[in-house]
């Protein structure tokens, strides 16, 4: 299959968060005449370059200093919804915790009313591409932060006319215990709040278990760790499987911070072998350096996927996006006009 296949594919992304996504073109636009000293090549893993998780957690905190004011973060938003746009991403749902910085005076209101504003003037021309957003927990802050979290994302449900779709938990799986945030995940259900969680990035049954059964989350991030051969339980794998809770797969992600030991292992081929929802993501493609065109590309080439079962992948993640029936019927029609069209190349 050509790169131009993957590249033409319309596709799906539910698992990007904004500031990991930022192209090495707009870090360089960033980083000029500011007093900052990093190198923007150096923000990110080259082709080929691994890291443990907190090199990668130490990298966001630098990413974090250059997006620190809202006319960077506004930047980065609008220009990754371009970027996505520009692969054939025809949905996207992405993901950002709400930060203030004493430094510029950004609050969190100002951070999310940025971002809102960047979706909207991308909406304003007319690319095709609908974008959504998910605010993130991360996991180093604690129950009332993770509240005020929630009421912030009611609130911009209302105010975005339903932008806001839901609530992530994500930050580096090595610290803090997700258990205590479980009366923000049931406030935000409450609410109608989705929630996609990041789960099992690295061996945690007990925490996975604790939340699985507590809240039953509508999607879970990555779920490396969820099989008993990784770390994981049989209870654990049933309970998904017999819920059908969407997995948000990151295989290159994965690979660069060496939670999975290389592609061949993906815990992509267990799940996909079980006919469970799969939905194939980038987690960060400007940390990683790549692309959901990329990843597409790779689990076709490591699992041996034909052009149907790819196109079925893409077409089935649909399923899976936290958008009403009539979103996923307008895609749904969208995929059947592109398909002759993609298939022939
Ligand atoms: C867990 C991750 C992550 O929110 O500032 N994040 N959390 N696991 C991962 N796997 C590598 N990749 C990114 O984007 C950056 C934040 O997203 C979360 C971390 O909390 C990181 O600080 P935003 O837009």
């Amino acid at each position: 299959m050509s790169e131009d296949f993957f590249k033409k594919l319309p596709k799906v992304e539910l698992h990007a968060h904004i500031n990991g996504s930022i192209s090495e073109s707009t870090m360089h636009q960033l980083v000029e005449g500011k007093q900052i000293t990093y190198n923007p090549a150096s923000l990110k893993f080259k082709k080929g370059e691994t890291g443990t998780l907190k090199e990668v957690f130490k990298l966001f905190k630098q990413i974090h200093e250059v997006t620190n004011n809202e006319k960077a973060l506004y930047k980065v938003t609008y220009d990754v919804i371009h970027e996505f746009a520009e692969e054939n991403v025809k949905y996207i749902e992405l993901r950002t915790t709400p930060r203030e910085e004493l430094s510029t005076g950004m609050t969190k209101t100002s951070y999310i009313e940025t971002v809102l504003k960047a979706i909207r003037d991308c909406a304003k021309e007319n690319l095709d591409i609908i974008v959504k957003l998910i605010l993130a927990i991360d996991r180093r802050q604690t129950l009332q932060v993770a509240m005020d979290t929630v009421q912030l994302a009611v609130k911009y449900r209302e105010e975005s006319k339903g932008v806001v779709v839901g609530i992530d938990l994500s930050g580096d799986p090595n610290v803090g215990n997700a258990d205590v945030f479980i009366p923000a995940f049931k406030e935000a259900q409450k609410h109608g709040l989705k929630l996609a969680l990041h789960l099992a990035e690295v061996p945690a049954p007990e925490e996975t278990m604790t939340l699985l059964q507590e809240i039953i989350p509508d999607r879970i991030g990555h779920g490396t760790c969820l099989q008993p051969d990784a770390g994981g339980t049989r209870d654990i794998v049933q309970f998904v499987e017999s819920h059908k809770i969407p997995l948000e797969l990151c295989l290159s992600s994965n690979i660069i911070n060496m939670t999975v030991p290389g592609y061949d292992n993906h815990h992509f081929k267990f799940w996909y072998d079980l006919n469970h929802p799969c939905v194939i993501c980038t987690d960060d493609k400007g940390v990683f350096s790549t692309s959901l065109t990329e990843e597409y590309s790779v689990a076709a080439d490591t699992f041996q996927l034909s052009r149907e079962q790819v196109w079925e992948l893409s077409y089935n993640s649909i399923n899976s996006i936290f958008s009403d029936d009539n979103t996923k019927q307008l895609l749904r029609d969208k995929w059947k006009t592109l398909k002759d069209n993609v298939q022939n190349h």
